[in-house]
């Protein structure tokens, strides 16, 4: 069964399936995120988890913060792990072994995991039509192995790949559209979500779970070790991820009827976002402030492409 997390007293009274202690970094997103999940179902869950900051740090034997069977699995393949004991629980059942209540599937990964060495793998189980939910952990970057760049990265945006200097002004491709690619699947839901929006959230991560088939959620975690902002300022700099529209919050159901689930009153330059992060800083310099106008015209354009698809819905 899943919940509603009506107010933020409750959510933090709710019964703790990931317990306090772990070793992410101060201020960083992706405990919120693991906690806005693990808060929406009441039921069992089952998690798959590929290698990442997340396992590294929250399951160093002999400890774990996970009160709930957990299975961490290679890099590549949290997925897949999470498809096999679903498949598992379908067999059992229709052999009459399994009685219990249907637990939920649940596969997290970074980035890296997901848009990039995890992809033919979540691929796989979509095209499959495995009942599960694949949840990506999104900071743009590898941040577990000091800070490559990923498919997720931004455009401009310095990492220890593509670090920027007297020659470059960091990475020069685009971030990838994961989010349309999922739905390319034909997948029955596929979402963007924010921790800050935490009702959004929760809203987004009862529907994955409660629909039939593959579902996935892309989850923006600020890190503020690669970003580079002061760990006291996460919940902000998602605030301003999704005010600038750099992040926008939406939905895509059956693979096209295309809604958005935010829309900010006061809409912020994106220079406001990228202002504050040290990934960016180079950017103001006068000989890059051309990649700064490049971002603001994608923004812009995306945002118009997403509100025309949701007027036409398709
Ligand atoms: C096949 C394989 N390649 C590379 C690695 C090394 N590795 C472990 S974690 C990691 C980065 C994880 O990045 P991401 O998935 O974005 O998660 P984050 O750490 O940012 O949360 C890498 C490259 C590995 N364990 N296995
Ligand atoms: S490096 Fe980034 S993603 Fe990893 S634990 Fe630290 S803040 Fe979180």
């Amino acid at each position: 069964m899943t919940k509603d997390v009506k107010n933020l007293k409750q959510f933090s009274k709710s019964a703790e399936k990931f317990e306090g202690a772990n070793l992410l970094c101060p201020g960083c997103a992706h405990g919120m995120i693991i906690r806005e999940v693990l808060n929406s179902v009441d039921g069992h869950i089952l998690i798959g988890n590929s290698t990442g900051c997340i396992e590294v740090s929250t399951a160093v034997y002999p400890y774990t913060s996970w009160d709930v069977p957990w299975i961490h699995i290679g890099f590549e393949n949290g997925s897949t792990a999470v498809a096999g004991a679903e498949a598992m629980y379908k067999a059992l059942k229709r052999k009459g072994k399994y009685q219990g209540e249907k637990p939920r599937f649940v596969a997290f990964g970074g980035d890296g995991a997901t848009y990039d060495i995890g992809f033919q793998w979540i691929s796989g189980c979509f095209e499959r039509g495995h009942d599960f939910t694949y949840v990506c952990f999104d900071n743009e970057v590898y941040a577990n192995t000091g800070g490559q760049r990923s498919g997720s990265t931004p455009l401009g945006s310095s990492t220890s790949t593509t670090p920027a200097g007297r020659v470059s002004y960091g990475k020069k491709e685009k971030k990838k559209d994961l989010l349309a690619i999922m739905a390319a699947h034909g997948s029955p839901y596929v979402a963007q979500v924010a921790p800050n929006k935490w009702k959004d959230m929760n809203k987004k991560i009862k529907t994955a779970l409660d629909t039939e088939g593959p579902t996935f959620i892309n989850a923006l975690s600020a890190c503020t070790t690669e970003w580079r902002f002061d760990c006291n300022n996460t919940v902000e700099m998602m605030d301003l991820a999704v005010d600038s529209l750099v992040f926008p919050l939406y939905e895509i159901v059956n693979g096209h009827e295309l809604r958005i689930t935010y829309r900010p009153k006061n809409i912020i330059p994106v220079r406001d976002y990228l202002g504050v992060q040290g990934r960016f800083k180079h950017l103001f310099k006068p000989e890059n402030e051309h990649i700064i106008e490049q971002i603001q015209k994608d923004v812009d354009k995306k945002w118009e492409m997403l509100q025309k698809r949701e007027e036409a819905g398709v």
